[in-house]
């Protein structure tokens, strides 16, 4: 049985076609940077969105035609969605999904039910990924939706919360490991605070330290060998969240001794809020060896909040890209459509329009990238910029031996600065519109 009978299996047709279910630029065995487009990218749809999401706002109710969907909380309907996303992925062409324990699963009337639940979808979630070859991406757990964490989980005042958050992520790392996912993702949900007068920071930073431990050890215990990946943002559902920007989430991992374990899962639509471009937040990360994997989507400038929609924009993707290049690729990381279709794309259809897009506009983005790398246009113009630091003073700098009595007697001896060059960032704007 078909739930997507409009659908075959699309293809990549290449730039001139102008069928709407086919790849235009994603041509999975294309060769790009020494590496095939499909290995490179890493493509992932997560479970949430696409087959959780209903379209529901604070306005109104849901809005999506999911006919496979009885809209129960039953494991029989739950069983059968998995079904329905392993056509979906197969039919897109992706290697990867990602999923919440929650996503796939519905909670049971006790942790031993919920528990339980679980164990039968992901007998039919591996089921599935040995006949297709589909992939587990990174698991996670949701401690957010359910009101026991209206406090946060491990940075709830209630330790029953934290208890229940560890029996929980303890439980999903053992699914994870069952299912072969390459990463498992903690991103924060409602870990901060609204107020400081009735909270105590200090100690909800150290539990969730603690837990973090916790989860690695037993990670370790279990033989789970994937990547721990830390998501930030900045708001939403709380206002002061505690993994706001890379910054933030680096400087805890420092400080709690948990950099050698934990890596970072940075989505678009987080690093607008927090201020910062995903650029920047991907930048940073990758010079701290700390990039593992990226939630790709957008938000709306328009809109302050976190829109999740899916990325088309070009100058994105090839920003995404450059950095990607740079560190030679994300794996075990890879690319996650953390993204929802709009309230009014109703269909099962956009599922496909949407993913299609944003898969063309990665690969049309790691296309654009690689060749500015390959003409070394950004590179050679940055290496220009700072190559006073390559001889002479520069290099004394650099190299530690300089100090500020070397320097003001060479400054003292020159009397005043070798003059500065133009940045020039209108010229590369424009090289860039030469290869977009
Ligand atoms: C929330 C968000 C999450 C994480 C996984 O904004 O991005 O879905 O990606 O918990
Ligand atoms: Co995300």
């Amino acid at each position: 049985m078909s739930f997507f009978p409009d659908v075959l299996e699309v293809k990549y047709e290449g730039p001139e076609s102008r069928n709407p279910l086919a790849f235009k630029h994603y041509n999975p065995e294309e060769v790009v940077a020494g590496k095939k487009l499909k290995d490179l990218l890493r493509f992932s749809v997560c479970y949430w969105h696409t087959f959780r999401g209903t379209g529901g706002d604070p306005f109104g109710p849901g809005t999506m035609v999911r006919p496979w969907d009885d809209g129960s909380e039953s494991v029989d309907n739950a069983l059968k969605r998995v079904d329905v996303a392993f056509e979906f992925f197969q039919k897109l062409g992706v290697d990867y999904y990602c999923f919440h324990d929650r996503d796939v699963s519905p909670e049971g009337s006790s942790l031993r039910e919920t528990n339980h639940n679980l164990d039968k979808i992901v007998a039919r979630l591996k089921e599935n990924q040995e006949s297709t070859g589909i992939k587990l991406l990174w698991g996670t757990a949701n401690l957010f939706s359910n009101p026991r964490y209206m406090h946060g989980a491990a940075t709830s005042c209630n330790a029953d919360a934290f208890a229940f958050a560890a029996a929980q992520v303890k439980k999903a790392i053992e699914v994870t490991l069952e299912l072969g996912g390459e990463n498992y993702v903690f991103w924060g949900g409602r870990e901060g605070y609204q107020n400081l007068y009735n909270t105590d920071m200090k100690r909800e930073l150290d539990h969730l330290a603690s837990f973090m431990h916790m989860a690695n050890d037993y990670a370790k215990n279990i033989g789970f060998k994937g990547q721990f990946l830390f998501e930030p943002k900045p708001k939403e559902p709380t206002k002061h969240q505690y993994d706001f920007d890379v910054a933030a989430c680096v400087n805890f991992l420092r400080q709690y001794g948990l950099t050698d374990m934990v890596k970072m899962n940075i989505e678009t639509n987080h690093a607008t809020l927090a201020g910062h471009s995903m650029y920047h937040e991907m930048e940073y990360a990758r010079i701290q060896d700390m990039l593992g994997s990226i939630d790709a989507n957008t938000g709306d400038l328009l809109l302050g909040w976190d829109t999740d929609q899916f990325p088309t924009d070009i100058y994105l993707t090839t920003q995404c890209m450059l950095v990607i290049l740079d560190q030679g690729g994300l794996a075990p990381g890879g690319i996650n459509f953390d993204a929802k279709v709009r309230r009014e794309s109703f269909e099962p259809i956009d599922l496909f329009h949407a993913h299609i897009g944003g898969m063309d506009a990665f690969a049309r983005g790691a296309k654009i990238a690689a060749k500015i790398r390959e003409d070394g246009v950004l590179t050679d113009f940055v290496k220009d910029r700072y190559s006073s630091y390559d001889s002479g003073i520069g290099a004394e700098i650099e190299s530690g031996k300089a100090s500020f009595e070397t320097l003001e007697k060479y400054m003292l001896e020159k009397g005043d600065i070798t003059p500065n060059k133009s940045g020039r960032q209108e010229y590369l704007e424009n090289v860039i519109n030469m290869y977009v």
